[in-house]
Formats: C-alpha cells, sequence, structure tokens
C-alpha cells in the first residue's frame, strides 16, 4: 500500500460495462477475415474506437485507413461499427474490393429507416456530432435532406424545406439525457415531427448510462475506460460530473493518477462499449497497487443481445 488513495479504498464496479454487441460483432469479423483470407486486411476507419482493439488488430494484419484510394485492387475491405455513407459503399464496389460491412446492425437499423422515409417524402432533422463518422454515414444514406442539430440552442436556426413530412433520427451513442431535451425542443418547433417508435439510441448506451446514475451517488469519482474518440465513453464521464461526481478517463491503467484517487474511500469504475475489460483488470490492478482493499459489482441489466456475423466467413 503507497497511501496514496483514501483509507480502505473501496472500488465500485458499473454492470454493464464494455464491450456491447456491435463491437463483438466488428471486432470478430476483422479476426475472421485476417484468419480467412491472411493478412492484410484493410478496415475503414478505426473499427470501434478503442487504441488497444486497433493496435491488437494491427499487430494481427489488419490496416487501417480512411481513404479507400489507399486500398489495393482486389484487397479486402471492412467496414468499421459506425457505418459508411451511400458513397462510400459505392466507391468500394466500383473499385471492386471484397467488402465485409461490420457496420452494427443498430446503425443499420436507422439508416434503413432514413431510406424508407425519404423515399415517402420525409425530410430529416438529425441528433449527433458533426464530424462523428457515425453522422457521416447516417447522413450519407441521402444526398440532401437530413439537416444536423448538436445541442438545444441549434433548433431554432434549423431551416427544413417543409414542416409536413419532418422526421427525427439520432447518432445511437449520444447522451440519452442531451437527445430527450433536443427532442423536446424539436417537438415544440415542429409539432408534427414524426419520431423513432424506439429511440436511436442504443440499449448498450442507455444501459451503461443508468449503470453511471446509479453508481454515481455512491462514489467520489468514476473512473471511465475508454479512448478519447469514443462518444458513448465520453458520454459516461460527462453523466458522472453533471450529477456532481469527478470523473476521469483512461485509455490504459497507465493514464491513472494517484492524485485522483488521494483521500477517496470510493471509487467507481466503468468502460465505454469499445473498451476490452482486459483493460478494465488493469486499471483494478492498478488502482489495488494505489491502496485499494476490496471491489464490489453493482447489480445491473443482464445483456443477452448478440448480432449474427455476414456470411462469408464462416472458418
Ligand atoms: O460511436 P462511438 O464513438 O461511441 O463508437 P465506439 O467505437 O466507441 O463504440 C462502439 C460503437 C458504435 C457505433
Ligand atoms: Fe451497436 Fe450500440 Fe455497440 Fe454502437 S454502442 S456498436 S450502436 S450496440
Amino acid at each position: 500500500m503507497t497511501g496514496a488513495a483514501g483509507v480502505g479504498l473501496e472500488i465500485l464496479l458499473a454492470e454493464p460495462r464494455g464491450f456491447c454487441a456491435g463491437v463483438d460483432r466488428a471486432i470478430e469479423i476483422v479476426e475472421r477475415a485476417l484468419q480467412k483470407f491472411g493478412a492484410p486486411i484493410y478496415v475503414r476507419h478505426e473499427i470501434v474506437h478503442n487504441t488497444f482493439v486497433v493496435n491488437d488488430l494491427k499487430a494481427k494484419g489488419a490496416i487501417f485507413i480512411e481513404d479507400l484510394a489507399q486500398v489495393p485492387p482486389g484487397a479486402t475491405l471492412v467496414f468499421s461499427a459506425h457505418g459508411v455513407s451511400r458513397a462510400v459503399q459505392a466507391e468500394a464496389q466500383a473499385r471492386g474490393f471484397s467488402v465485409f460491412d461490420a457496420t452494427c446492425p443498430l446503425v443499420t437499423k436507422v439508416h434503413v429507416e432514413v431510406a424508407k422515409l425519404a423515399r415517402e417524402g420525409y425530410e430529416f432533422i438529425m441528433i449527433g456530432h458533426k464530424g462523428h463518422p457515425e453522422v457521416e454515414g447516417t447522413m450519407g444514406q441521402l444526398d440532401h435532406g437530413i439537416h444536423l442539430v448538436e445541442e438545444v440552442e441549434d433548433v431554432v436556426h434549423v431551416q427544413p424545406s417543409q414542416t409536413e413530412k419532418l422526421a427525427v433520427v439520432t447518432q445511437t451513442t449520444l447522451s440519452v439525457d442531451d437527445a430527450a431535451a433536443i427532442t423536446a425542443a424539436l417537438v415544440q418547433r415542429f409539432p408534427n415531427i414524426r419520431q423513432p417508435k424506439q429511440q436511436d439510441i442504443c440499449y448498450a448506451t442507455q444501459n451503461r448510462q443508468d449503470a453511471v446514475k446509479i453508481m454515481s451517488p455512491q462514489v467520489e469519482v468514476l473512473i471511465v475506460v475508454g479512448s478519447p474518440t469514443s462518444s458513448n465513453s465520453n458520454r459516461l464521464a460527462e453523466l458522472a460530473r453533471k450529477l456532481g461526481v469527478d470523473s476521469y478517463m483512461v485509455d490504459s491503467a497507465a493514464e491513472l493518477e494517484a492524485d485522483w484517487l488521494r483521500g477517496r474511500s470510493r471509487v467507481g469504475l466503468t468502460a465505454g462499449a469499445s473498451a476490452p475489460e482486459v483493460l478494465v483488470q488493469e486499471v483494478i490492478d492498478r488502482i489495488k497497487a494505489l491502496g485499494a482493499v476490496s471491489v464490489r459489482r453493482m447489480k445491473g441489466v443482464e445483456e443477452t443481445v448478440k448480432f449474427p456475423l455476414p456470411k462469408g466467413l464462416k472458418l
């Protein structure tokens, strides 16, 4: 015991945390493609937003690119879990790549809804973060007619060409509460706006935020394992802060600072949907080395969602 942390420091472990079904599937697609077709396998964008996962797959022979011009003719290409625009799909086809689509089925569901409602003449307001690959992919399902709002303040400025047939769609990994506030502002401005039957925010995002809400009153600080690029991981740290709890994101155990735990008696620990459990265990070991004496698992909903792999990847 180094004495850095408070006496008798306890770790509370959030449930659920870490990998979701879409991330499991996306990583499995790259691993199977490597096993079946051999290296290199090209992957458009980080397969999921996690440094450890990306480095691990790079070591196994995956090459991550942003621009399809970087992919040689005849190569095997995987689309990331965040999905791609129609233009990217068309370019991959035109260049003749052998494509495996690791887009999470819950993102594809949003794409399908956009295409269906567009055929019925709808225009869209998308709630999401500008520049995020999922937003580019979903907005890129149509040539025009999707307007992005990032916060409540944007709602007064959005200018659809008509308000009779207007629908709202969202990125899957948003803050549930922020998305609800933006949706409420949209409904106030456009009372006819159509909302999805079931929210576009996915079960994994919802469950991990719910777990942080339950945990926050019981801890003095929350550590979130996740990479800086990961939207859903960032939302967990942000949520804890909104609830008055100091919160820090770490990409690996090495980033955890002893000062964060000084004088604390309870630390919460969770992980974004793209952060592997091995990193959580390394963070636990590091907090123990700094003085934690016990780990307690919170009760939480059990996740049983599983998505099938695309055809052509059976080993
Ligand atoms: O969307 P986000 O940035 O949270 O992506 P991620 O790779 O961290 O998490 C999994 C997903 C999706 C879609
Ligand atoms: Fe799919 Fe949600 Fe996981 Fe993203 S976070 S991959 S949308 S299940």
